[in-house]
């Protein structure tokens, strides 16, 4: 890593940008040409850090943004982002006038809000929304024709909303029974059948499902863990068509090396014993960076070698048992690659018995973010599109 100077402790995460660039071309690839990436980039980016994933996904070819709440959409704003945005999840109908003012697109998911963003709004605003249906995912959308149809005229009915698209969300798209699958891709279908008229934006699918169901991509398809090169589930790995690259490493250096003695203590509870002689290193990460305590005995790479973390994981720093000294600076990989080896995301995410997704979610903001091309670092402040 070359030296920054925004931050002075040597724990960072890399992330990757052509990996990202790669994913999003090869999910376009794989699908029809009419079909456009919405990126969905919310909490963060999955961690990733929310402009810098934007604006490589939108180099490489995405036409929209997603995120979970207007903060998040403001935030990206801010930060000079113009393209498209889309609120997947609730706004409050009074901050329709904000999101409008910002051309920041809502998601509308029940006649009340309509209703009451109506009262709220003035005469000249103009807001885009797609409208969210509730096949079977049970959290936020409407569920029957009939309500469809109301707000459907509503909307006909004033100026002020751009009708721009229609979506629903897939709760088993990466399992490899597919029936639940198909009945909401069929009751999704009965809802866009029943409008009066087709929005510019059709979109169901998430990463699995455009991987998997070129069938359901309608003209936009949602793009998330894919995007960040991982499997939406161990389930579907195997029927990925074309290579996923991670995005994302976690890497750290030992700060401190001390050879211990037989029945020597590491950490609270001392609840490690030294067994002989042993090396031990220390790294300055810990359980406020969401290297959580249940990672204690997790492996990381030290010159390419898995070594065991021992003892408690503390707040901010943890301890590893090395098979030799090994000076300090020392790059240690808690996630990534180093000379030839790897520890996946997968493999983190197993020993915390969770899945993918959360695992760089939880890599908490006070760990500062890298970014490459082509292997350097990038200063991203010079790094638009
Ligand atoms: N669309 C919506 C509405 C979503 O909530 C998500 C992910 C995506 C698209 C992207 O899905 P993908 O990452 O599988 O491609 N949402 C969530 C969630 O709420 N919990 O985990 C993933």
């Amino acid at each position: 890593m070359e030296k920054q100077d925004r931050f002075y402790r040597d724990t960072w995460v890399e992330v990757d940008l052509d990996s990202i660039s790669a994913n999003v071309t090869a999910v376009k690839n794989h699908l029809p040409r009419n079909v456009d990436i919405i990126a969905v980039v919310k909490a963060n980016a999955y961690g990733h850090g929310d402009v810098q994933v934007a604006r490589a996904a939108l180099e490489a070819g995405a036409v929209y943004l997603a995120v979970a709440f207007m903060d998040e959409a403001i935030a990206l704003r801010k930060k000079g982002i113009t393209a498209p945005i889309l609120v997947l999840g609730a706004s409050r109908p009074e901050d329709a006038g904000t999101a409008a003012s910002l051309d920041i697109t809502l998601t509308i998911f029940q006649k009340t809000w309509l209703e009451r963003a109506q009262e709220c709004f003035s005469k000249d605003a103009r807001l885009r929304v797609h409208l969210k249906v509730d096949t079977g995912m049970g959290r936020i959308g409407v569920r029957s024709l009939e309500e469809l149809t109301e707000i459907e005229q509503l909307l006909q009915q004033d100026q002020r909303f751009i009708f721009e698209g229609i979506f629903t969300h897939f709760a088993t798209a990466d399992e490899l029974d597919t029936s639940y699958f198909q009945q909401q891709f069929t009751a999704f279908k009965e809802m866009v059948d029943g409008l009066s008229c087709k929005p510019k934006y059709v979109h169901c699918s998430n990463s699995a499902a455009a991987i998997r169901f070129k069938e359901a991509a309608f003209n936009a398809v949602r793009l998330g863990i894919a995007m960040y090169g991982l499997s939406p589930s161990l389930e579907m790995e195997r029927e990925i068509p074309f290579p996923l690259h991670e995005a994302f490493s976690l890497k750290t250096r030992v700060v401190h090396v001390k050879k211990l003695h037989k029945g020597d203590k590491v950490s609270y509870g001392a609840t490690y014993e030294s067994c002989g002689e042993e090396w031990i290193g220390t790294l300055p990460i810990g359980y406020a960076d969401g290297w959580i305590r249940r990672l204690s005995g997790q492996e990381v790479l030290v010159g390419g070698v898995r070594v065991p973390i021992v003892g408690r994981i503390c707040m901010d720093q943890c301890m590893v048992r090395l098979p030799e000294y090994v000076p300090i600076g020392t790059e240690v990989t808690l996630i990534g690659k180093q000379k030839g080896r790897n520890i996946s995301i997968n493999e983190i995410a197993a020993k915390l018995e969770t899945i993918n997704y959360e695992v760089p979610c939880i890599i908490a903001s006070r760990v500062p973010r890298i970014y490459k091309r082509k292997g350097k670092t990038i200063d991203i402040k010079n790094y638009l599109i």
